[in-house]
């Protein structure tokens, strides 16, 4: 089989297929059915799944206290070239045995950066060369690509925001390539994600300076692709901090704001990225009524952090109740523009087996299948929409329609309200809307 490669890296583990809810095989969905219709779309093409080639593929479960556990054989070779031959052999056939549709990449994950630029840029193009003969034999696409742009110390003091203009152009130069790379692998998005774009102190950074910078910097990336064909749509992929102290693109409000600022709206939407929300003091679900409310829920990052700590973790997403809350919102804004739901997670540093990853990413979908599942049902046949609705009926009719219309004045509420007299309390109702959430689970 092509397809595979020569080798077969996870041998002993077939198609994983759905299998229901009652299956006590832990290799199938039990929620997860691709071809099931829910809400007028098939779950396939609500969530487009995507494997993360960072997490999956190259992440070794290193941490700051100790180096790597997970020696994969994919991982092995010393002729980078091989290497990355290798790791795109094994992440194909792990796609194709999980059912997904899609992969995303940094451009660094897909080969080993060389010492030189014009070095880095030849093995570049072999491995995209080799990846589309891959894409080409599995049917397997590519959801987004992007640039690392902050593992190399050179990106210290940032990428795009950085204090030399070397280093800016020198971003630039990458992100070009990154962008090669995801056109010739016929990406739907390309993502911008900025861990070095921001400060570690502001007593050394020119914020407004840097921010014009950054402005300047996507404006000139998006016409470089525009220019070259690319239809797709840009992200931007907010985080409050981690790696620095303070990142430009704090959340979703923000990273609206400034994209407003800079003209870049029409062209940019939001990546969300569950971990990143909740270091941001928010839940994934506000993050997402954000972004959906601009018209720029774009693309997710699925993963969860932990309640008892405060970075970002990358777990896989295993908690039914909030993604159930997340996709209430989902649903409401009628799904994604242009992007899916990519695996931002990897499996813990002690998780060392070849089906470890399996069990990660199916637990994964099946929690994002259960949580649709489930918020359908409570839009289609609980009072859930009509209790929402009935708190803001005083809109719909009279003054409060005329309100919303703007046909009132301040004196108008005036006039309105010494009328009125003193006012009945209107319950908000919370504890009858989350027992309605708990019911349908
Ligand atoms: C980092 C993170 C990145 C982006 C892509 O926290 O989420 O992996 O998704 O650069
Ligand atoms: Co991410």
């Amino acid at each position: 089989m092509t397809l595979l490669g020569d080798k077969e890296y996870f041998k002993g583990i077939g198609e994983i297929k759905y299998e229901g809810a009652t299956s006590d095989n832990p290799l199938a969905f039990k929620y997860y059915n691709p071809n099931q219709v829910v809400a007028g779309k098939t779950m396939r093409d609500h969530f487009k799944f995507a494997i993360a080639y960072w997490h999956t593929f190259c992440g070794q479960g290193a941490d700051p206290f100790g180096p790597g556990t997970q020696n994969f054989e994919w991982d092995r070779a010393k002729d980078p070239i091989q290497a990355g031959k290798d790791k795109a052999d094994a992440a194909f056939e792990f796609i194709s045995k999980m059912g997904f549709d899609y992969f995303c990449f940094h451009d660094f994950d897909l080969i080993q950066e060389a010492p030189t630029f014009s070095e880095s840029e030849k093995r570049l193009a072999i491995i995209t060369d080799y990846i589309k003969e891959k894409k080409k034999t599995s049917g397997i696409k590519l959801l987004w690509g992007t640039a690392n742009c902050f593992s190399n110390p050179r990106y210290m003091n940032g990428a795009a925001t950085n204090p030399d203009f070397d280093v800016v152009a020198r971003a630039g130069a990458q992100i070009k390539l990154a962008m090669d790379a995801t056109m010739a692998l016929e990406g739907e998005n390309y993502v911008f994600w900025g861990g070095r774009e921001g400060y570690m102190s502001l007593l050394n950074t020119d914020m407004g300076r840097e921010l014009d910078h950054m402005g300047q910097f996507l404006a000139m990336a998006r016409d470089y692709a525009r220019g070259q064909g690319f239809k797709g749509n840009f992200f931007i992929e907010p985080k409050p901090m981690e790696p620095s102290k303070h990142q430009y693109d704090f959340d979703t409000a923000t990273a609206i704001g400034f994209l407003r600022e800079y003209g870049l709206e029409k062209d940019f939407k939001i990546n969300i990225e569950v971990n990143h929300a909740t270091l941001a003091q928010h839940t994934f679900q506000h993050e997402m009524a954000v972004a959906a409310k601009a018209g720029m829920l774009g693309s997710l990052d699925a993963n969860r952090g932990d309640y008892q700590n405060g970075w970002d973790t990358d777990q896989f997403p295993n908690n039914i109740l909030e993604t159930t809350e997340a996709m209430l919102v989902f649903l409401k804004a009628g799904g994604l523009q242009g992007g899916g739901v990519n695996f931002d997670a990897k499996i813990r540093r002690n998780s060392t087996d070849l089906d470890d990853v399996f069990h990660a990413h199916i637990g994964g979908a099946d929690t994002f299948a259960r949580a649709l599942l489930t918020a359908d049902k409570i839009i289609s046949s609980s009072s859930y929409n009509a209790l929402r609705e009935r708190r803001y009926s005083s809109f719909d009719t009279g003054s409060g329609k005329d309100f919303e219309a703007g046909k009132l004045e301040l004196t108008d509420l005036y006039t309105i309200a010494k009328e009125n007299g003193e006012l009945e309390l209107q319950s908000g109702k919370q504890e009858l809307f989350e027992n309605i959430i708990n019911q349908y689970i």
